[in-house]
């Protein structure tokens, strides 16, 4: 561990589908929360950790701030959203080009009575270069003083930049977890998480937000992992809609969460996947704590 050491918290917030969990993942290397081109996908706060000879930078990603509060799962992303903003030692509010709005303007308010705040304009590969400074100003003009870093980091571009931001802003301290460990939530967390954006990209309209994933075996022998992770449905009738034709979309929604499984693990994985039903379970407080939709599970 070099002098001067750096260790810090960097929360990244905004609206639904800005690009945060795809930032996190770029930034530290590794794709450790799930994306989809779907709002609110992510629905915890999720960990994601890179360690360097210098510095230690502790990325919270977040589920997208939204105004729906219908159900008990909606209040706890929100709460998810933005409850550490005043534990961090910096907020990247993210915005993306194409789709600056009134909504984010509430959320740089939210932000104004913190200090550490900058903002990132991600999806620039969308737009021209003449277009994003317009869009820039404009940015400028809703929260003064702030700086804003464009970037994509889908196409990687100015991650090196905003990476250089970040860390000069990190407090000098020692680091908080050991230096190969990547994220705060365990291999089990990550695979029914992949297996529920497997879901959010195969369904379409409201079906996947009344979907969970829970893993109900989670075996490491010593050239296989064995899982089983049961798919929780809300309706009798979206049963079949997520088993398909003759198990066939099932079958491919097995097929590709077992090869990113494999690819995180680097082990062989048998995976086994059952669709079952609990009605109402996103809006029964009971039902959520039990597939770990909990605020104790997101303290750190
Ligand atoms: N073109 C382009 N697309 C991007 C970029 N960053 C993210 N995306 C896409 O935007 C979509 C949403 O990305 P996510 O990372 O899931 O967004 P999020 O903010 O985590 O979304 P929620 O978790 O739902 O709040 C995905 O389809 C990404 O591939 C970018 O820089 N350029
Ligand atoms: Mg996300």
């Amino acid at each position: 561990m070099s002098e001067g050491f750096k260790t810090g918290y960097v929360a990244l917030i905004g609206k639904p589908n800005t690009g945060k969990s795809t930032l996190m993942n770029a930034l530290i290397g590794e794709k450790i929360s799930i994306t989809a081109d779907r709002p609110q996908t992510t629905r915890h706060q999720i960990l994601g950790i890179k360690t360097t000879e210098d510095y230690q930078c502790i990325f919270v990603d977040t589920p997208g701030i939204h105004d729906n509060n219908r159900k008990a799962i909606h209040r706890y992303m929100n709460r998810a959203a933005t409850s550490m903003l005043a534990d961090v030692d910096l907020i990247c509010v993210l915005l993306e080009v194409k789709k600056f709005n009134a909504d984010d303007i509430k959320i740089l308010r939210r932000t104004e009575e913190f200090e550490n705040v900058t903002i990132v304009l991600n999806k620039i590969d969308q737009v021209s270069k003449q277009a994003c400074l317009p869009l820039m100003q404009k940015i400028a003009d809703c929260a003064p003083g702030r700086e804003i870093v464009p970037v994509s980091a889908l196409k990687n571009q100015n991650l090196d930049r905003l990476e250089a931001l970040i860390i000069a802003r990190l407090p000098i301290a020692v680091p908080v977890f050991p230096n190969d460990q990547l994220t705060d939530k365990s291999m089990r967390f990550i695979a029914a998480e992949i297996i529920r954006e497997k879901l959010f990209r195969s369904l379409t309209q409201e079906l996947p937000y009344s979907l969970t994933v829970s893993i109900d075996h989670y075996n490491e022998e010593s050239d296989m992992t064995r899982i089983s992770a049961t798919i929780w449905v809300e309706r009798k009738s979206h049963k079949g809609i997520v088993i398909g034709k003759n198990g066939s979309l099932l079958k491919k929604i097995g097929t590709l969460a077992r090869e990113d499984i494999q690819r995180l693990i680097g082990n062989k994985v048998y995976l086994q996947l059952w669709v079952k039903l609990r009605e109402g379970w996103a809006d029964d407080e009971k039902s959520l704590a039990a597939f770990g939709y909990s605020d104790a599970d997101q303290s750190h």
